[in-house]
């Protein structure tokens, strides 16, 4: 290419796709990576000694992704974020909204911390399931006692690259009338005076107790597995749609029948033990560990307990709603 083109082309703000080394995009191939909660614990506990919940917005450890080091990329996967938030007795978190969609599954507390989501009040027992979505005011407190723990996870990075976040410190004056979760605690009976028009539940806890009792209450798949997914009740969809949530209780006989799709997934374990096979790596997890599972791989899980649960996030559905959604069940 002559030197008076490529100047040309510089002063112009043009450049020449066939000179790049991948116009298609360099496909980051990612290995899957396993946070041990005994590693992660003890960070707890220091993080507490060093911060002051007088000047932190929140005392969260992120989740950094060794498959990201050297690139621009940050965080657990691919377009969200999972963090590790702690709350001691006495402290507060102040209230806050932003366009994020963020959710909570508390791993460790006495039910006496509380996140308030709208005005909502939702207690926070180990195994729950709690919804903070884009632009709903949302606040920690606690005074029960000893260490509130759990897991954030955020559709932070689509965001990012999209733009649309936007923050705004509380407190609100625009806070809407409270949430009636209860005309929702039926399963198969709406109410028609409400009208949500909310692209997101109008239940925002899922206590683990009724997960478990769906969980116990549906038949097996073939592979011996049982998997539910939090939906919004008035429209059997994900209770969120930045990210969609489930819980997996595979099989102790048998691994589950493997998949592999371009969405990504993150894994907490609630209960039990097991060992998941994510292409050439086999992931051993128990309690409390939290794991990756990258878009690409051929994924399978079985227990090696008989309790095993597996929370799961993912972005797939805004891959689906985009039509990018791609995946394949090997039979
Ligand atoms: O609790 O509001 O992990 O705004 C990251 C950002 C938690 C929160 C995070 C947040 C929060
Ligand atoms: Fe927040």
């Amino acid at each position: 290419m002559s030197t008076n083109f490529r100047s040309a082309m510089a002063s112009a703000n043009v450049s020449a796709l066939w000179e790049r080394a991948n116009p298609d995009g360099a496909q980051l191939v990612e290995a899957p990576h396993l946070w041990p909660w005994a590693e992660l614990d003890p960070l707890l506990d220091v993080a507490v000694a060093e911060t002051d919940m007088e000047t932190a917005e929140r005392r969260v450890l992120v989740l950094e992704n060794p498959a990201y080091q050297d690139t621009p990329r940050i965080g657990a996967s691919l377009n969200m974020v999972v963090n590790l938030q702690v709350l001691m007795p006495g402290e507060v978190a102040r209230p806050h909204r932003h366009r994020l969609n963020a959710l909570r599954f508390i791993i460790e507390g006495d039910g006496r911390a509380v996140t308030t989501v709208d005005g909502t009040a939702c207690p926070m027992f180990p195994g729950d399931f709690l919804l903070t979505p884009g632009w709903c005011w949302h606040e920690h407190s606690h005074d029960g006692k000893g260490r509130a723990v759990w897991l954030d996870a955020l559709d932070a990075q689509l965001q990012r690259h999209l733009c649309t976040n936007e923050f705004e410190a509380g407190p609100s004056n625009d806070m809407p009338p409270p949430r009636m979760e209860d005309a929702y605690a039926v399963a198969g009976v709406t109410p028609l005076n409400l009208r949500e028009d909310t692209p997101y539940s109008p239940i925002f806890r899922y206590p683990l107790s009724r997960v478990v009792e769906a969980l116990g209450a549906m038949p097996a798949a073939a592979d011996g597995s049982r998997r539910v997914r939090y939906t919004n009740p008035l429209t059997g969809g994900p209770a969120m749609p930045g990210v969609d949530c489930y819980m997996l209780a595979p099989a102790r006989e048998n691994e589950t029948r493997a998949y592999r799709t371009n969405a990504n997934m993150m894994c907490l374990a609630v209960d039990g033990e097991g060992v998941s096979q994510v292409g050439d790596t086999k992931l051993q997890w128990k309690k409390n560990d939290i794991f990756s599972l990258p878009r690409g791989h051929w994924i399978s899980h079985r227990a090696k307990s008989g309790d095993a649960n597996l929370f799961q996030l993912t972005d797939r559905e805004v891959l689906a709603r985009l039509d990018y959604l791609r995946e394949e069940f090997r039979d």
